[in-house]
């Protein structure tokens, strides 16, 4: 279905009528397991675990979105990167962006380094500390972009031949920016990651994960981690995603709207200092987004003029829109701590090093009205 749009192909890549019944939508397949006509003789399901027909759809759907060969979904975003993790050996590395989901940082320091991988945490916007942390046992170079909470902006194109030129494989996380706004695997990238948690599901009812690829090799190792380890979607959770995906064109572009007036007003409130958002003129990844994005997206950091803690909390405890809770993507808007919340398993100073301040702000911004929510923020910023 490539030669869609990814409109288009949100809508229809990966949806066939129900062969049994017409059923326009992706009926949810609520069934363990398959029957077969003699051992080893069945229609392509056989377990649930393995294969479910209603996780088949959302996979070829993913990876119709991303440009891909492949989509493997997963029970969560965490569970997509503990099968990448999993399929490495004892003694390899692993260089990652220093500004990352605290959840990510998390898998990685006390999980995966007990069990012998070893991690290089160094601030890719400086492509030079990604050469410089290279081994001969580097076998991933692990990236988001937009990055979680700072919103920086990694340059995939340049990241991706490092990792072509060395033989070591580029995964992006996608989850900030949705294959909406920029498709990984254009660019070079190996595999792309998503917590479908959040713009592909959409509405903020549902967990997911998963790793859309071209390359056989990862293919293979991570279909043996669904079967081996089994973090799989169920069925009702694939068919909710699947949902969600059928508008995320259209509510990306509303995100992206919606954030950027907002990035404005903020960032023009005397009220407020830093403002961390790619559509902003003065973002330090403001050039490189407009070249590898769509629009800059929904999600953005700042800090107050009178950037204390006490004073973040007091704000973030009185908006009525922004919603105070974890994650993001979804139609309504939230507004996060990352340093008590998102990002409290990274150490403090190993937060503050990577540039990530007690006092920052996160929101994720819907799809509401505007002016409502600019409203909103503006009440609120009244009172510090
Ligand atoms: O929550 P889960 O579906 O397991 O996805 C993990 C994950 C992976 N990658 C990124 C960039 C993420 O932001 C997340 C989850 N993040 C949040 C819950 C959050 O509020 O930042």
């Amino acid at each position: 279905m490539q030669q869609y749009h990814v409109e288009t192909l949100a809508i229809h890549a990966g949806q066939h009528p129900d062969p049994s019944t017409g059923a326009v939508m992706t009926p949810i397949y609520q069934t363990s397991t398959f029957a077969q006509e003699a051992p080893g003789v069945h229609k392509g399901y056989e377990y649930a675990r393995v294969h479910n027909p209603t996780r088949t759809a959302l996979e070829e759907n993913l990876a119709a979105l991303e440009g891909a060969s492949t989509g493997i979904a997963f029970s969560s975003g965490v569970a997509a990167t503990d099968a990448i993790m999993r399929s490495l050996m004892p003694g390899d590395h692993i260089i990652a962006t220093s500004d990352l989901y605290g959840g990510t940082y998390r898998l990685f320091t006390q999980t995966f380094e007990r069990f012998g991988l070893s991690f290089s945490f160094v601030d890719m916007r400086d492509l030079s500390q990604i050469e410089a942390a290279l081994t001969p046992k580097t076998r991933i170079i692990w990236v988001e972009t937009p990055t979680n909470p700072l919103i920086r902006i990694l340059d995939i194109e340049a990241i991706a031949s490092i990792g072509t030129q060395n033989e070591i494989a580029v995964v992006v996380d996608n989850t900030f920016a949705s294959p909406y706004l920029q498709q990984p695997l254009t660019m070079g990238a190996t595999m792309v990651l998503h917590s479908t948690t959040k713009y592909l599901g959409g509405h903020s009812d549902v967990i997911g994960g998963a790793i859309c690829t071209n390359d056989a090799s990862w293919i293979e190792r991570l279909r043996f981690q669904v079967k081996a380890a089994g973090a799989v979607p169920g069925p009702m959770d694939c068919f909710l995603t699947l949902r969600g995906i059928k508008t995320l064109h259209v509510r990306m572009e509303r995100h992206g709207n919606n954030a950027l007036q907002i990035a404005t007003f903020l960032h023009d409130h005397p009220s407020v200092g830093m403002v961390y958002y790619p559509g902003l003129a003065s973002h330090e990844g403001h050039e490189l987004a407009k070249k590898q994005m769509k629009n800059y997206g929904g999600m953005l950091s700042f800090r107050l003029k009178n950037d204390s803690l006490e004073n973040a909390i007091k704000f973030m405890s009185s908006t009525q829109l922004f919603t105070l809770a974890e994650s993001l993507g979804g139609v309504e808007s939230l507004v996060n701590h990352p340093a008590t919340m998102t990002h409290a398993s990274i150490p403090a100073e190993i937060r503050h090093a990577a540039g990530l301040h007690d006092s920052l702000i996160r929101l994720s911004v819907g799809i509401e009205h505007v002016e409502d929510l600019i409203v909103d923020l503006a009440s609120a910023l009244s009172g510090v």
